[in-house]
């Protein structure tokens, strides 16, 4: 059992790991930069250490930091929550060679994931449905032509070393392949050093559906259903929400069992989340996330599990505390994301929380590291705080957002919240009939005018 892990991230996702680790009777050392110096997860943790100043290049990206930072210690495991290092296999390795637990998965299984294209092989090859598209990647214009010839237009050119929305690029027709897939290649060899893409047919109205699975390493895996995430906005999630309100029962328990036997033949290690784009009834394979994602907690609450423990179970070579069969949906629960910015453009409002006040009651959740009088550093992501709710089924999930929002105070800087008070509103919102689209195109009628 570990006495003792290192928390590798900040704000509302390190309160998380702290909270879960002390639950558990481990004690917690957070790490910071100077900026966050007087940070929520600072005081929330047991111990802490500075590692470096504010650019995260040079703090919670630095792995020489971390590493000393658990050598000071006497940590033995690192959790990454999300972003920074979480993703990282070189970091998994460096861990691994100086004798401390990563709590994730493989380095291997996150450089497979990391390579898009090695992913959907990989997938393929285990039984889950994935986007008609190229075998691997396309080497030229004249490939990519042959292959559209077979698939039909749109289609849509995607980097290998891409995911989450960067370096993509649709053609609709076969007069504009050729400048989508030059344009692809050279954006992707500039952003990430790797020319590589790949060619997938396009879809033009999923919804954007993602599966949670969980393995214990040593061939047992299960799923814990599915998150609707279509509500985004420039490929950053805005609200999501579980069960998805247009999946079945009969759709859940398929996917689910084809993720989770694929998880389990890998031998995979801890959370992950399994991708799909979801059209008139079936389920394509885009990509999979190797970590712990912001809207866990959606899952949390309708299985009423604690992901983070069973990571750090896992982490020790536990085995998981529930099986398949042990695993229920009670109720619906909605996640929002709460960010310090302008609308209508979204600009980051860094500044001072003059006044903060959470909403509470039954089957309200707010992850935050938000306090009054704290001083939200301009060097970071936008997040400053996750309100979940959790009714018995949707239409009572949202009457508790619409009440718990109407609870929430934040002051001195402008934030994300109007935008839910004007989406609960939409009929759309209400019935639950909404793809990935739908967001950019309210904004654009309702708060660009
Ligand atoms: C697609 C697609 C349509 N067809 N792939 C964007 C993020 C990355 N994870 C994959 N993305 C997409 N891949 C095919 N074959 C449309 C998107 C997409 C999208 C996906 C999920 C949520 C929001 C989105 C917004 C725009 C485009």
């Amino acid at each position: 059992m570990f006495d003792k892990i290192l928390v590798a991230n900040r704000g509302e996702i390190a309160l998380r790991v702290i909270r879960a680790a002390r639950e558990m009777g481990i004690a917690s050392v957070a790490v910071h930069s100077t900026a966050d110096a007087d940070a929520m997860h600072v005081r929330m943790a047991d111990e802490s250490v500075c590692i470096g100043p504010p650019p995260s290049s040079e703090s919670y990206l630095s792995i020489p930091s971390i590493i000393a930072a658990c050598e000071v210690t006497g940590a033995q495991a690192i959790h990454p929550g999300y972003g920074f290092l979480s993703e990282n296999a070189n970091f998994v390795q460096i861990v691994e060679d100086h004798g401390l637990t990563f709590i994730g998965p493989s380095a291997e299984h996150i450089r497979i994931m990391g390579d898009k294209i090695t992913a959907k092989d990989t997938m393929k090859a285990l039984g889950v449905p994935c986007v008609p598209g190229s075998e691997g990647g396309i080497a030229d214009v004249a490939a990519a032509k042959a292959l559209c010839a077979e698939i039909g237009f749109p289609v849509i050119v995607k980097a290998t070393a891409g995911g989450g929305g960067r370096g993509m690029k649709v053609a609709q027709s076969a007069a504009e392949l050729e400048r989508a897939f030059l344009t692809a290649r050279s954006e992707a060899k500039a952003a990430f050093g790797n020319d590589e893409v790949y060619i997938e047919k396009y879809l033009t109205t999923p919804r954007h559906i993602e599966i949670q699975v969980f393995g214990d390493g040593k061939g047992r895996a299960v799923h814990l259903g599915e998150r609707d995430c279509s509500l985004q906005r420039r490929h950053q999630k805005v609200l999501e929400e579980a069960p998805g309100p247009c999946i079945t029962e009969e759709e859940r328990a398929r996917i689910g069992k084809i993720c989770a036997d694929a998880c389990a033949n890998i031998n995979y290690r801890g959370a992950g989340t399994i991708e799909f784009l979801y059209e008139n009834g079936a389920f394509f394979f885009i990509e999979m996330n190797t970590r712990l994602q912001v809207e866990h907690p959606v899952t949390e609450a309708i299985f009423g599990v604690d992901l983070v423990q069973e990571q750090i179970r896992v982490a020790e070579g536990l085995p998981m505390s529930f099986t398949q069969e042990d695993l229920r949906i009670n109720g619906h629960a909605i996640e929002v994301r709460i960010n310090a910015e302008k609308l209508p453009d979204f600009a980051p409002r860094p500044g001072r929380i003059t006044q903060f006040h959470a909403p509470g009651g039954l089957g309200v959740r707010m992850d935050s590291a938000l306090y009054d009088g704290y001083k939200i550093p301009p060097y970071y992501d936008s997040l400053i705080a996750k309100l979940i709710v959790h009714g018995v089924d949707r239409p009572a999930a949202l009457n508790r957002l619409a009440r718990a929002l109407g609870e929430l105070i934040v002051d001195g800087v402008d934030t994300t919240v109007p935008l839910f008070h004007a989406l609960l509103q939409e009929e759309d919102i209400q019935r639950g009939t909404y793809n990935i689209h739908w967001l950019e195109r309210w904004l654009e009628t309702n708060l660009r005018a």
